[in-house]
């Protein structure tokens, strides 16, 4: 079996989620094969020294746990964590990979994406996105003393939450053509992704094919994930 999970945003001032993840953790996560976790794990991650902090070191280390028990754990980076670096993966016992990934599930040729990619008529948050996705930025935001970078990530999270009230719901959706060009791209009949927090399974024809898109729910307080074996695909919720 195999699990999928997104959009967790673990942070100290949350504890109802961390409490969530860390039972999920120990209980339904433990009977997958492999644990797919699609972007934002953390409400946000300025670089690997914030293991430093207690609260991100102990959900680290209960990541570490479940894949000691032998479940495979990937993690690919979101809007708000994609500073999450080997470091980080090596004291969560994870892979880390980058988006989008194809994998066959069931035989169904499946892409992985945390999903804000898709979201191209959010041209502003497109713009930001590749000015802070480019390694030459990234290298003189991490030379920065974490204090600093603290400080940037906590204004740059109020200003995209006033900013979300301003734009349209479905300029924060994603875009058709954008969708149909992932599929077409990777040749895939699945997608799963998470960001928008609009948990559904739509169905879809691109180029003539049938095609499934698969939307993760986030968290706040409550574990939300997508399973999928042999008896089938279901979101799941503890
Ligand atoms: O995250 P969410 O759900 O609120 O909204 C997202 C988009 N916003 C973001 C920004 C993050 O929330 C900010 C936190 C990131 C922490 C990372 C820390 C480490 C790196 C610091 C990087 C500087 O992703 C939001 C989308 C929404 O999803 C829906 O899809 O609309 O997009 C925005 O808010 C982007 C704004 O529209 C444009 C922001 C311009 C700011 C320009 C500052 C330039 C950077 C200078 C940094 C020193
Ligand atoms: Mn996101």
């Amino acid at each position: 079996m195999q699990h999928f999970i997104s959009d967790l945003h673990l942070c100290p001032e949350q504890a109802e989620t961390a409490q969530a993840f860390q039972a999920y953790l120990r209980g339904p996560a433990a009977d997958a094969s492999d644990l797919w976790i699609l972007g934002d794990l953390f409400e946000y991650w300025t670089g690997d020294d914030d293991l430093s902090s207690p609260f991100h070191a102990e959900m680290t280390a209960a990541i570490a746990a479940l894949a000691g028990t032998g479940t495979q754990v990937h993690v690919l980076v979101g809007n708000r964590d994609f500073l999450l670096g080997q470091t980080f993966a090596g004291a969560a016992a994870a892979e880390l990979v980058a988006e989008p990934v194809c994998i066959k599930l069931m035989g169904e040729m499946t892409v992985l994406m945390h999903g804000d990619a898709l979201c191209t008529d959010d041209v502003a948050y497109q713009q930001f996105r590749a000015l802070v996705r480019n390694p030459a930025w990234q290298a003189q935001f991490l030379a920065q003393p974490q204090a600093v970078r603290h400080k940037i990530a906590a204004d740059l999270r109020a200003k995209s939450e006033m900013g979300k009230q301003e734009k349209a719901d479905d300029i924060m959706d994603v875009n058709a053509a954008a969708v149909a060009a992932a599929f077409d791209a990777h040749a895939a009949s699945r997608m799963i992704h998470g960001h928008t927090h609009r948990p559904a399974r739509h169905t879809l024809t691109v180029s003539g094919l049938p095609r499934e898109r698969w939307v993760l729910a986030d968290w706040h307080g409550r574990a939300n994930w997508l399973q999928v074996d042999r008896s089938g695909w279901a979101l799941r919720s503890l």
